[in-house]
């Protein structure tokens, strides 16, 4: 059991307390487990495992005890026992926009909702919007969450489905029959969410590598099985399909099941045009074709672009928006790797809504051999995250400068997510944002304003010149909530007129700005911060994501300010105060 298995147990302990009106302070104490768990900064499952909690503040005995047994035994009677007690549809309802705890506690003790379903009938009936604290939009906002989630129910996130691919990918290279495996599609392709996994072996034996993918312990049930394919359905509920070809035909299979489609379709009628057959087994010259060429020897995918005269394409470009021109011309992007970033921006603490504290956050950055960490709580407005006022902003910066004198090798940036309030004014003023060493701004409230006024609020938070870098800028969250209406491409105008950074926030569940969208903002000289608006420790991972979602959207180490080293960057943060 990994300690998010652990922690989302605890939450789910809490929730299921919370339905059954138990006290306030054992659903807290859960809920702070859940976090203590997720963030902690260590082993926490190798110290359960071992029986040596004691002594980790906010871990009460009974929690202790709890933990101890899930990594020991992978499960938990208390929670197991506790569960049987409701419903299994019952957790989707906390995943619904603007349900929160009280309001699922209503549905099911009044009207027995216990599953989307459920709701839905409730919703459509007219009984929910009887219940109090059901008034005026709440059930047409449930009703249009439920159908955002219907339209894309077989879709899944980075985080739900990269841990995934790591260990299947690891366990095909470790069968003894396998040479090569790769995971293809949508997923290799860098895109923000996939509908299934598309694996690909190369190996002489496929009955067996089928036959021994058919029986891994994580597959739920086997959709279809047949002599070199099979696809699955793993135990989240993730389609995987697995296709064996040989050593020979995998560069070709590789390159066609990475796609895209029109990709595909676009590079198959450039080898036509050269008299060549191009298709998901080989690359042939056409027989009676006037100038038919001599097909080179091909054992990966950069032969067969070569062979094309193009430049090789990453897997992340291959969506027909020009890569293959700039592959002809020798002007594609060298894409930014992970390895570059030298520092993050936008990180959370407990002095808001983060698990880790300040120290915590510090030694896991400096633990990571990054350069500088920039801290950014959330500001008061949003007091939902627990936002710092002017005065514990002014004693966090304070906070800052004293741990900064620990630190020889990391520098701690201090900053604040300063909320952008309904009119575009920011949340604090000039003058307290001017002893900030960068503002992020961002929208958290007020999301449905017509696309003009958004646009206008929006644009005039960055027109303050002590608003370093604009934060998710859609707010949306994939596969759960829309981004709110706003004119993207004039924000970035406005973000190049301005000097403003924009921010690649890379959560898995916003990588917002969109990877749509950087070409044309690094076309007009924006850059880009890729930002972990990380609540944890373990959240800093988050930049994986990101880095994905910047490749696919053309940037490069130049396009992206925290690949800069420490003293350059420093100069960039002040830029724009300065002009
Ligand atoms: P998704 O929907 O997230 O699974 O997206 P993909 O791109 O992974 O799509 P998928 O799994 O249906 O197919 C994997 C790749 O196989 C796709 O990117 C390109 C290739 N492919 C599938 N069907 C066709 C087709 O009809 N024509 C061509 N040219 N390629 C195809
Ligand atoms: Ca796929
Ligand atoms: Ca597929
Ligand atoms: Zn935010």
């Amino acid at each position: 059991m990994t300690r998010e298995d652990a922690a989302t147990i605890f939450e789910r302990i809490a929730l299921l307390l919370e339905l059954k009106g138990e006290n306030t302070f054992k659903v807290r104490a859960y809920r702070t487990g859940a976090e203590i768990v997720e963030s902690f900064s260590g082993d926490i499952m190798k110290l359960a495992t071992e029986n040596q909690l004691t002594g980790i503040k906010g871990l009460g005995e009974a929690l202790r005890d709890k933990l101890h047994e899930m990594a020991a035994t992978g499960k938990l009677e208390f929670y197991e026992k506790l569960k049987a007690e409701f419903p299994d549809t019952l957790f989707e309802l906390f995943d619904v926009q603007g349900l929160g705890p009280k309001k699922v506690a209503a549905l099911h003790a009044e009207l027995g909702v216990s599953s989307i379903a459920d709701l839905k009938r409730a919703c459509e009936s007219g009984e929910a919007a009887k219940l109090s604290g059901f008034g005026g939009k709440t059930v047409e906002k449930i009703l249009e969450s439920i159908a955002f989630r219907e339209q894309h129910a077989s879709e899944f996130r980075q985080d739900q489905v990269y841990p995934l691919v790591q260990q299947i990918l690891e366990t095909l290279r470790e069968h003894p029959d396998v040479s090569h495996a790769e995971v293809c599609g949508s997923f290799r392709r860098g895109k923000e969410t996939v509908h299934d996994l598309d694996f690909l072996v190369a190996t002489k034996h496929p009955d067996q590598v089928i036959a021994a993918f058919v029986e891994l312990p994580l597959v739920a049930d086997v959709i279809a099985k047949g002599p070199t394919k099979a696809s699955v359905h793993v135990t989240n509920g993730v389609q995987c399909d697995l296709r064996a070809v040989s050593n020979k035909e995998f560069p070709f299979a590789l390159a066609y099941f990475t796609g895209s489609k029109e990709h595909n379709v676009a590079i198959r009628q450039r080898a036509l045009n050269r008299g060549c057959s191009l298709n998901e087994y080989a690359f042939t010259s056409v027989p009676d074709h006037a100038d038919a060429p001599v097909i080179p020897p091909i054992h990966d995918e950069a032969d067969l672009y070569r062979a094309l005269d193009l430049d090789f394409i990453d897997p992340e470009l291959r969506e027909n928006t020009g890569e293959i021109d700039a592959a002809e011309h020798g002007v594609l992007p060298r894409l930014i790797q992970l390895e570059n970033l030298r520092g993050v921006f936008h990180n959370h603490t407990t002095a808001s809504d983060g698990g880790a504290t300040l120290r915590e956050m510090a030694t896991a950055a400096h633990d990571l051999g990054l350069q500088y960490l920039g801290i950014a709580d959330h500001s008061k407005s949003s007091f939902q995250a627990n936002g710092l006022d002017e005065k514990r902003l002014l004693g966090q910066i304070e906070d800052i400068r004293g741990l900064n004198a620990e630190f020889d090798d990391l520098r701690i940036f201090a900053g604040s997510e300063v909320d952008i309030l309904k009119d575009g004014s920011l949340d604090f003023s000039d003058e307290i944002m001017s002893q900030l060493d960068y503002v992020v701004a961002s929208v958290h409230n007020v999301f449905n304003l017509p696309e003009a006024e958004m646009t206008k609020r929006i644009i005039r938070a960055i027109e303050n010149p002590y608003v370093t870098m604009l934060g998710h800028l859609t707010g949306r969250l994939l596969l759960q909530r829309p981004a709110y209406h706003v004119n993207v491409a004039a924000v970035i105008d406005a973000a190049a007129e301005t000097g403003t950074i924009i921010e690649l926030n890379a959560s898995a569940w916003r990588l917002d700005m969109d990877w749509r969208w950087w070409k044309l903002a690094k076309e007009k000289g924006v850059k880009c911060s890729i930002n972990p608006d990380a609540h944890s420790t373990q959240g800093l991972q988050a930049v994986i994501y990101g880095v994905r979602a910047a490749r696919k959207g053309w940037l490069t180490r130049k396009d992206v300010i925290n690949c800069l080293p420490l003293a350059e960057v420093e100069e960039v943060l002040k830029a724009k105060r300065s002009r």
